[in-house]
């Protein structure tokens, strides 16, 4: 392990293992609500400008379209499973003030985005804006705040690189156990 002293003090310098951001190679899925229509297909734009920054073909990025949020983590789930696609990215907007049904929607988008990913060991990312108000959620869209799309599909990007980094270590790792590293 490699340290460095500095007045007495030891500081750690661990190794940093962080996903690159590039696009190329990899395939992509959006699950996208179409409720509050006027705003998920901001985020759309926001992930779809995201990934082709980045360097994705058009051919390896598809998109599912679903009535609402409640139906993203089965669709995602799905998609996940289907074999076809590095990392899902789920779309949605959930508005409080428009239903009481806000925390079970919110909720169970967020809980089973994460079970869908957590099931399947391919990351989806939650590209949802939750927000109090009609406002919040337009700012949230890409207008004040920044897009929620943009910002999954970023992070979309880095996971999938930092997992098939891992990948390559631990069959490194594997490589040298072996007894005979040349024997396939
Ligand atoms: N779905 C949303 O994505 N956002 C909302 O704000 C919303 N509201 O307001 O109710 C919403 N409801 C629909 C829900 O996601 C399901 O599609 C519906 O309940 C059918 O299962």
């Amino acid at each position: 392990m490699v340290f460095l002293r500095l007045q007495g003090e030891i500081i750690l310098q661990p190794k940093v293992h962080r996903g690159r951001l590039t696009a190329e190679g990899f395939r992509f899925a959006i699950v996208a609500s179409r409720w509050n229509d006027f705003l998920t297909s901001k985020l759309i734009e926001g992930a779809l400008d995201a990934l082709e920054r980045f360097g994705a073909e058009e051919n390896e990025v598809e998109i599912f379209k679903v009535p609402g949020s409640f139906e993203l983590p089965l669709t995602s789930l799905k998609v996940a499973l289907s074999g076809k696609f590095d990392a899902v990215i789920a779309i949605g907007v959930v508005i409080r003030g428009e239903t009481p049904h806000f925390d079970y929607v919110a909720g169970e988008a967020a809980k089973g985005v994460g079970q869908a990913s957590m099931q399947t060991g391919v990351p989806v990312l939650f590209g949802v804006v939750t927000a109090n108000t009609l406002e919040q959620a337009i700012n949230r869209s890409g207008v004040k705040a920044g897009n929620k799309g943009y910002e999954a599909a970023m992070s979309a990007i880095e996971i999938v690189n930092l997992y098939r980094e891992m990948n390559a270590q631990e069959e490194q790792v594997k490589g040298k156990d072996k007894v005979f590293p040349h024997v396939v």
